[in-house]
């Protein structure tokens, strides 16, 4: 046994024995870190194979430059480089306490501008046992004063080192290969921080973190004043007037913005084995009082739901690459449409979603948007078989919004973002009382069970406004976000549309989702004008009779009766009520046939792709420049992200005292009694 330890304490005295000690200890301390202080939804085998492993190739690589230096300052430089780690882990698990986020380099920068009031909260909330992440320091520290583990000052071969940082940066590789395949574009989409820390990482995501900082104060720097002047005269040349007959129609009305998960338009009316899928939907769709538009296009690219939030909150695009909410939300200054309703006019406004608030970088996004809310999924109640994929079923998710929605102040304006309609559209038996599609594609004939349920779920949610009154005060707005099925699928899009084969003109117009505004006493139809996404913001604005005139908006009032119908895709592509340009090939938008464009023609479609051109690098100009903080319209104060909080007790507070300040919330025109039980759901889970 002596000759045991003695053998394991001569080999602790190797420089390579001590470094493979520090190592462990820092992989097996960041691991009961990933396990107890950070939530990050490791499913399945791989994802928690990668969760293992993944502090081991960047500790390697750290630590591992130690040994390019010699005797005793290696020895020194790894406690360093260990006491920097373990700070960068400290420093992370007392921010996700707070704010269930990593920590960002931009919120570092700027943490007074971001107003996560830093400084303040984290003496607050720091645990002593937090400093748990420096007792292996500690110790290692005092076992080489007392010479337990002794120097080990001969030279350490170079070769050694660097075969070691070869083999470093070879483990990475794999472990980005196999995260990759769970979670394709990982780094190019940005979903969310808990994505990159769990499948690479805290130091991949720390790195990964500076060079997007690094890459978006570049851009950031190199903007200036005048670059906005070229957006504010194009703005002003594509401006329309306001429908005179619709403007200020809904004037002071709550809004709720319904977020219809992956719902494309061909759902609307479609049948299944002679049902329809949403009959509900479709009712409200046709409704008297819905104003519905039939040429209405998503415009997303890779940020998908977040592409779609920015476009309807700000009329601006996404970016052509990953998502403008997880990589400018944070920092850039926005003109958003909670901020402008609640300065303008008086809204409360909250963000409703069952998912983590992270996802998309929601929980910073929106304070840039002026959310006074955001009610995630730390405000609902969870128990097993409540969620599917990304969070809530939407019944229940519905359900347990109304005892927020009732305490909000009116005029209120409310954005609900649905979740179970989502890819790969998954729902348990229980909850599946719809016939799927029998294409035999397996990722597409679930959709429309999903499509059902979130119909029924739609379908009881409107019961409840209609019960507790906020049906006839409220402008309903319900939308698609982007297409369900994608562009892979043509043989079972073939089927599901009943075409012998799908060509490219096809999968364009595939790309329809649903936009309908409701309120009583609106005048309603089906309007056919050619439309999408980045026009919803100007549409809003201009119902509620909220001055519109100097904001930056690239969209257009969907009602203004000169408005120019080109819908541009992010790709550049573009749909007009005459032409279709996908590729390098135009169709007649009508017809789906291939023109073989006359002189007029094309000069007709070139100009149309210059103002797509010109509109779509306008946008990511506002974007990548942070342009916005060199213009603020008339009468808009530049939004105080400070004063928000999305933490649930500090945040329920506050909505507690407005509610009784105001006395204009449902709860309170009820006296004070909830109307929760009004709520009524068949949804199996709450029986
Ligand atoms: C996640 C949800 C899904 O919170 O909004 O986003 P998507 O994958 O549709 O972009
Ligand atoms: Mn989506």
């Amino acid at each position: 046994m002596a000759n045991f330890f003695k053998r394991k304490t001569n080999w602790l005295n190797t420089r390579m024995g001590f470094f493979l000690l520090i190592v462990v200890l820092f992989w097996v301390k960041t691991y009961i870190a990933y396990q107890t202080e950070f939530t990050l939804g490791a499913k399945g085998s791989v994802q928690q194979f990668l969760l293992l492993i993944n502090p081991l190739p960047a500790a390697l690589l750290v630590f591992g430059i130690a040994l390019y230096f010699r005797g005793r300052l290696a020895y020194w430089l790894m406690l360093i480089i260990d006491v920097l780690e373990s700070t960068w882990i400290f420093a992370n698990v007392v921010y996700y306490r707070e704010f269930s986020d990593f920590l960002s380099f931009g919120i570092m920068k700027g943490s007074s501008s971001v107003g996560n009031n830093l400084g303040k909260s984290l003496a607050q909330i720091t645990h002593l046992y937090d400093f748990f992440v420096y007792v292996d320091i500690i110790i290692l520290i005092v076992l080489l004063v007392t010479h337990v583990i002794k120097i080990d000052a001969r030279p350490f071969k170079r070769r050694y080192a660097f075969s070691l940082t070869v083999l470093s940066f070879a483990l990475m590789f794999a472990e980005f290969g196999m995260a990759n395949a769970d979670r394709s574009g990982l780094l190019t989409r940005t979903f969310d921080n808990n994505y990159i820390v769990k499948y690479l990482g805290l130091n991949e995501y720390a790195a990964f973190n500076a060079y997007q900082t690094q890459k978006e104060s570049a851009t950031r720097a190199s903007a200036n004043a005048s670059d906005m002047k070229s957006v504010l005269k194009y703005l002003k040349q594509n401006r329309v007037s306001p429908n005179v007959s619709y403007y200020g129609k809904e004037k002071g009305k709550n809004v709720f913005i319904i977020h219809l998960e992956s719902f494309q338009q061909f759902l609307i009316d479609y049948k299944v084995d002679g049902k329809e899928v949403t009959p509900t939907l479709n009712k409200f769709y046709h409704n008297n009082n819905t104003l519905s538009f039939d040429n209405f296009y998503n415009q997303v690219a890779q940020g998908k739901t977040s592409d779609a939030e920015m476009m309807l909150e700000n009329s601006l695009f996404g970016l052509p690459q990953g998502s403008a909410m997880t990589t400018y939300g944070t920092q850039n200054t926005f003109q958003a449409a909670p901020a402008i309703l609640s300065q303008e006019a008086g809204y409360t406004t909250a963000a409703f979603h069952g998912d983590v608030p992270s996802f998309w970088n929601r929980d910073n996004t929106y304070k840039s948007w002026g959310y006074q809310y955001f009610f995630s999924s730390s405000y609902y109640t969870e128990k097993p078989g409540y969620s599917v994929g990304y969070g809530l079923k939407d019944k229940i998710f519905f359900k347990q919004s109304a005892q927020y929605i009732e305490q909000l102040p009116q005029p209120f304006y409310a954005k609900l973002i649905t979740l179970t309609n989502h890819y790969p559209y998954e729902l348990d038996k229980k909850n599946t009382d719809f016939p799927a599609t029998k294409t035999g594609d397996k990722t597409v004939d679930p959709y429309v069970q999903t499509a059902h349920y979130l119909d029924q779920s739609f379908a009881e949610f409107l019961t409840y406004l209609k019960k507790v009154g906020l049906y006839k005060n409220s402008v309903i707005v319900a939308y698609g976000d982007h297409y369900g099925i994608s562009n892979n699928h043509r043989p079972a899009i073939a089927q599901l549309l009943g075409k012998d084969k799908i060509t490219s003109y096809d999968l364009a117009q595939f790309q329809k989702v649903p936009f309908m505004i409701h309120a009583n006493g609106l005048k309603g139809g089906i309007s056919h004008t050619y439309g999408g996404e980045i026009d919803v913001l100007p549409t809003l604005l201009d119902l509620l009779g909220v001055k519109n005139t100097d904001t930056v908006q690239f969209g257009q009032d969907l009602l203004a009766k000169n408005r120019n119908q080109t819908v541009a895709f992010r790709d550049g592509n573009f749909v007009s009520p005459k032409y279709m340009k996908i590729g390098g090939t135009v169709y007649d938008t009508k017809t789906g046939e291939v023109l073989s464009l006359t002189a007029a023609q094309k000069k007709a479609v070139a100009k149309i792709q210059n103002h797509v051109t010109t509109e779509l690098s306008l946008s990511d100009r506002v974007i990548y420049g942070d342009l916005l903080r060199f213009y603020t319209p008339k009468n808009f104060k530049k939004v105080d992200k400070s004063s928000f909080t999305y933490k649930l007790k500090p945040a329920m507070e506050k909505l507690g005292d407005a509610e009784k300040s105001e006395k204009t919330s449902v709860l309170a025109k009820n006296n004070g009694k909830s109307t929760v039980s009004k709520y009524k759901t068949d949804a199996p889970e709450l029986k």
